[in-house]
């Protein structure tokens, strides 16, 4: 069967990798149509060689659509995923507005696929990146022993925030490398040759939206409410790739050995954990581009009796967003008669 598939956002970061995700993954498709805002319609976004163009989501009819994949931000999800969904389409959904409900499963394809099974809305919900690279990394450990508590900090690419911040750091860099000032409009602060302690929104326990996103997202993902994490979102001058300082309290013991043999055998995920200079992943050298999740310098904490300590890097425009969301696309034809 071939199908017709929406992408809505599609002149967005996120929006652009998922049409060409698509395209490389060659996903079944007999149209596929890219909606943004009455702002882009008419222009063309790409899909492999091809220009396809552009059009306004609010006059688009949805009725025809089989599978519609929204990164537009969440007032746009809250509008129209409702509207695609009573047209007869499974939408798949990378904003923040539906993951906490309980009637929208929120999958990442390689850790919790059996979520899928319950969508009496027709939405699914796509992680949020940081929790996305951290499930990966985190669900095999979590299965055989149990994991009490995280303790993570993150390294935040400027993509995750969009379009607009990376031409940002883009034309802050320039201008600073030229000894003249640096114009901060999407980030409170300079962003260039900076790290920004800030992710999302403030909320009144003084933990930001970004956050606590790894708090719940962790259990809903893990179907564990007793893990506790204790997460702080930077956003570092980095165009792709987020990296994550990764601390975690297993309830039982587990040895180095055992965590990297039960990582090596994770779906999606590369370990590159050499012990030398260069041995390990960053957004640049191994994230930037590509699929996977990668795990480096691997250890047990010092510090603690059941502590396991790593560091996780992937590309949260790809895994973190556009390609998981391909992911559940083609689970969710496979279940198809
Ligand atoms: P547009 O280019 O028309 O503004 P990013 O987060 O990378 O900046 O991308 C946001 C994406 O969401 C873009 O494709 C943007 O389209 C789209 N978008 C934003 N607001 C709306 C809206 N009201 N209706 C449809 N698409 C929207
Ligand atoms: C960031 N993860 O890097 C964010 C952006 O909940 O989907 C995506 C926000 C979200 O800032």
């Amino acid at each position: 069967k071939q199908y017709v598939v929406a992408v809505v956002g599609a002149t967005g970061a996120v929006g652009e990798a998922m049409l060409s995700v698509l395209h490389e993954r060659k996903f079944p498709m007999k149209e596929v149509i890219a909606l943004a805002s009455e702002r882009s319609a008419g222009s063309e976004v790409k899909f492999g060689n091809q220009g396809i163009v552009v059009r306004d989501l609010a006059t688009f009819d949805p009725k025809g659509v089989d599978i519609a994949l929204f990164s537009a931000g969440g007032s746009v999800s809250r509008e129209y995923a409702p509207k695609f969904a009573a047209a007869g389409a499974v939408v798949i959904d990378n904003s923040s507005a539906f993951r906490d409900d309980v009637d929208v499963p929120l999958v990442v394809s390689e850790v919790n696929p059996q979520a899928l099974k319950n969508r009496p809305r027709g939405i699914i919900a796509n992680p949020n990146c940081s929790t996305m690279q951290l499930m990966v990394a985190l669900a095999p450990i979590h299965r055989a022993v149990g994991i009490e508590r995280i303790n993570i900090a993150t390294y935040q690419s400027v993509s995750g925030t969009g379009v607009k911040a990376m031409e940002e750091l883009g034309k802050q860099t320039a201008s600073l490398l030229n000894f003249q000032g640096a114009e901060a409009t999407v980030y409170p602060v300079q962003i260039a040759f900076n790290v920004i302690p800030h992710g999302g929104d403030f909320l009144d326990n003084g933990y930001t939206t970004e956050e606590w996103k790894l708090v719940t997202e962790t259990r809903k993902i893990l179907g564990d409410d007793r893990i506790l994490v204790n997460a702080t979102v930077v956003r570092v001058p980095v165009f792709y790739g987020h990296s994550e300082a990764v601390h975690l309290e297993t309830r039982e013991k587990i040895t180095l050995e055992r965590a990297r043999e039960l990582l090596a055998a994770q779906p999606g995920l590369e370990l590159v954990d050499e012990r030398a200079p260069g041995g390990y992943p960053t957004p640049v050298t191994h994230a930037s581009g590509n699929d996977p999740v990668f795990v480096g310098r691997l250890r047990e904490d010092v510090s603690h009796p059941r502590g396991l300590d790593m560091w996780v890097v992937s590309d949260n425009i790809r895994k973190g967003a556009a390609l998981n969301a391909v992911q559940v696309a083609e689970l969710v034809i496979a279940e198809q008669p």
